[in-house]
C-alpha cells in the first residue's frame, strides 16, 4: 500500500448552513478517532489544527436572501490559500464546517493542479447538488452554492472572490443527487456535469458508474478531489446533518464508494462536509465518517482476490 501524508485541516464554518451546529464537526472527527485511524493503516499525519474565522469581507449581493456572504466570502478566500498551500505535498483532508467550504477547499486544489498541468476531477458525494447560483438560490444558504462557483456558472460577481482556476464541468461527477432545486435542475441540464441520482445507483449500482468515472480520471492522468457531504448517506445510518434526505447511500455502499477510490489511487483531496454533532446520537455519525475514511486510506476485510468464479 502507498503510504500518505495526510494533512487534517479544521475548517469550523457553519455560516453556510441553514442551522448552527457543523461549527463542532472538526472536534467531532477528531473525538471519533480520525487520527488514530489514518496512523493506525500506517500512513503519516499532520494535524494542523483549526482555522480561525477571518474578518468578514466588504461584500454586498442584491439577492436579499442571502445568509452570511460577507463571512462566507471571507472564508472562501481564507481556504482557497490554505488549500493552495496545504496541496503542495500530501494529502489535504478538510473536516468542515458546512459545504460553503468547498467554494475555498477547490478553488485552491484547483489553481495547484493547473500549475502542476494536471487536469482536475471532482467526486461530489451529497444528496444536493449544490448548483444554486448567488441569484438563483431561495433559502438563501450558500452551502448550496459551490459546485455552480467552482465550475464557473454565471452569478458569482461581487459575492464570492473571482477564480483562479475553474474546473472543468465535464470532469465533475455527483453521485447520490436525490434533491433538486428547479434551478438547479435547469442549469445541471446543459453544463456537462455527471449527475448519477439515486435512480442511477438502483438501475445501474454504484460500482459501474463509478468505475466508469475513475477510469476516466486514470484516463488523462487525473488529480481527484472528493468531496463527502453527510447526508450522501441514508439518514438512518448518518442521522448527524441538517439536511437529510431519505433514500441515501447505504452503509455497504458508502464503504464500497470508499473501498473503490482507494484502489483507484486517485484521491489527491478530500472534504468532510456538513456533519452537525449537535444532531449525532452517541457521536455514530462522527465514527461512521472515521471508518469511510479508513476505508478510503485502505482498510479492508481481506487481501484481494481470496476467490476466484
Ligand atoms: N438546494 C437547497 C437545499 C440544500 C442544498 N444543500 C443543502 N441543502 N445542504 C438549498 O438550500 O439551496
Ligand atoms: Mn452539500
Ligand atoms: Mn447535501
Amino acid at each position: 500500500m502507498t503510504v500518505k501524508h495526510c494533512k487534517l485541516i479544521g475548517v469550523p464554518v457553519q455560516e453556510g448552513a441553514g442551522r448552527l451546529g457543523c461549527e463542532m464537526g472538526p472536534s467531532s472527527l477528531r473525538t471519533a478517532g480520525l487520527a488514530a485511524a489514518i496512523t493506525g493503516l500506517g500512513h503519516r499525519l499532520s494535524d494542523l489544527g483549526n482555522l480561525s474565522a477571518p474578518p468578514a469581507s466588504q461584500v454586498h449581493h442584491p439577492n436579499p436572501a442571502l445568509k452570511n456572504l460577507p463571512e462566507i466570502s471571507a472564508w472562501v478566500e481564507l481556504l482557497s490559500q490554505a488549500a493552495y498551500d496545504a496541496s503542495a505535498e500530501g494529502m489535504p483532508i478538510f473536516m468542515g464546517g458546512d459545504h460553503s467550504i468547498a467554494a475555498g477547499t477547490v478553488a485552491g486544489i484547483a489553481r495547484r493542479a493547473a500549475e502542476t498541468g494536471r487536469p482536475l476531477f471532482m467526486l461530489w458525494l451529497d444528496a444536493h447538488p449544490d448548483f444554486h447560483s448567488l441569484e438563483s438560490t431561495v433559502s438563501g444558504n450558500i452551502h448550496g452554492t459551490p459546485v455552480a462557483y467552482l465550475t464557473g456558472q454565471a452569478g458569482f460577481g461581487g459575492g464570492l472572490p473571482p477564480l483562479r482556476a475553474t474546473l472543468d464541468p465535464k470532469r465533475v461527477a455527483m453521485l447520490g443527487i436525490r434533491s433538486v432545486d428547479p434551478a438547479e435542475r435547469r442549469a445541471l441540464g446543459h453544463c456537462g456535469v455527471s449527475v448519477f441520482d439515486m435512480r442511477a445507483i438502483d438501475e445501474h449500482g454504484i460500482a459501474p458508474l463509478l468505475s466508469r468515472f475513475l477510469d476516466r480520471v486514470t484516463a488523462e492522468n487525473g488529480l481527484l478531489h472528493v468531496s463527502f457531504d453527510v447526508d450522501f448517506l441514508d439518514p438512518s445510518i448518518a442521522p448527524a446533518v441538517g439536511t437529510t434526505v431519505p433514500g441515501g447511500a447505504t452503509f455497504r455502499e458508502a464503504h464500497l464508494v470508499m473501498e473503490m477510490l482507494h484502489d483507484s489511487g486517485l484521491v489527491s483531496s478530500l472534504d468532510l462536509v456538513e456533519l452537525n454533532p449537535f444532531l449525532d446520537e452517541r457521536g455514530r455519525t462522527a465514527t461512521l465518517l472515521v471508518d469511510l475514511v479508513a476505508s478510503l486510506l485502505g482498510r479492508r476485510v481481506m487481501d484481494r482476490p481470496t476467490w476466484s468464479f
